[in-house]
């Protein structure tokens, strides 16, 4: 089995979580592709466009057939434990449940469909980290986005980043509101599960809504709307409860934590990028998109 994906991504995320839960991760042969943060566009070489002609990540190939949405493939890791071990709960109504999570957990971030999150969080989610995205393209040069919009399949994923930094075009206050507002409903609801004092979204055993789910929280910190979401009242305790517990859980903190600096030079980079995002976030995003409470 192999793992196309990018480290950064919650799609990827999910598949890397699900394979490093079931003792499958050191089976699986990794291979890291970076999809643009750093600006090598790995995904839109010919390679990866052969395994993937929509140039998406994560793929997973087994048997040289490639499952290229990570809904499904966290499903097809359930699938090859054979009995082994299970991501699925026990009963049926819990199973009914964890279907319904790893749905509003998906992510589709195609532009036609991005801003529909009546089904999915997950999409609400993707839609603040591809404006965090779109900052972090702000200093490439024109040949580089020229590259992108020439080799995307949908050309309107790097046009959109072009036009974002270029003529200064930003996501409609109404528009991230909504997201916002969706992103607190799914919250509302998870902590209201987690109320009854289960382990994990679906009961006592660790499911792949929780391996669904686990990104989003994650992403959320990340983007520094984490509090807002959570710490705001009425304050989300369960659920602030369970991602402290599961985000240092082994599976996370590998999955989550991959790329950590190593020398000097990569801390001091790092950090000066850290907190040129967080300024950048704080007064060019957060600020004038997330409404007052
Ligand atoms: N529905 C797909 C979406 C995959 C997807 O769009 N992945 C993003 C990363 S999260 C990507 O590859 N983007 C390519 C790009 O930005 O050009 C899935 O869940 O796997």
């Amino acid at each position: 089995m192999e793992l196309y994906y990018f480290h950064d991504s919650c799609c990827c995320q999910k598949v890397k979580l699900a394979l490093e839960e079931v003792g499958l991760a050191a089976a699986c042969h990794h291979k890291h592709l970076d999809i643009g943060r750093y600006g090598r566009y790995d995904h839109l070489k010919d390679a990866h466009l052969k395994r993937n002609p929509m140039a998406t990540v994560p793929v997973l190939v087994h048997k040289g057939r490639p499952i290229l949405d990570a809904t499904s493939q966290i499903r097809y890791v359930e699938e090859a434990l054979d009995g082994n071990a299970s991501l699925v709960p026990p009963t049926e109504h819990e199973r009914a449940r964890m279907e319904i999570i790893i749905n509003q957990c998906d992510i589709d971030p195609r532009p036609r469909v991005l801003t529909n999150f009546a089904d999915s969080w997950g999409n609400a989610v993707q839609l603040f980290s591809l404006q965090n995205i779109s900052f972090s393209h702000r200093h490439y040069g024109l040949r580089k986005s020229l590259y992108a919009l020439v080799k995307h399949p949908n050309p309107m994923i790097p046009m959109n980043r072009i036009l974002f930094n270029l003529l200064h075009i930003r996501i409609e206050p109404s528009v991230s509101r909504e997201a916002l507002e969706r992103i607190e409903q799914a919250t509302r609801e998870y902590d209201a599960l987690l109320a009854d004092g289960r382990t994990y979204l679906c009961g006592q055993i660790y499911t792949l809504a929780d391996i669904a789910c686990l990104p989003l929280l994650h992403r959320l910190q990340d983007l520094g709307i984490m509090e807002h979401v959570l710490l705001r009242a009425p304050t989300k305790r369960s659920l602030l409860n369970y991602w402290m517990r599961l985000r240092d859980r082994p599976s996370s903190k590998k999955v989550f934590n991959e790329w950590e600096p190593k020398s000097k030079i990569q801390k001091a980079v790092h950090t000066a990028v850290r907190k040129h995002r967080d300024l950048a976030l704080t007064v060019g995003v957060y600020g004038a998109f997330i409404p007052e409470a």
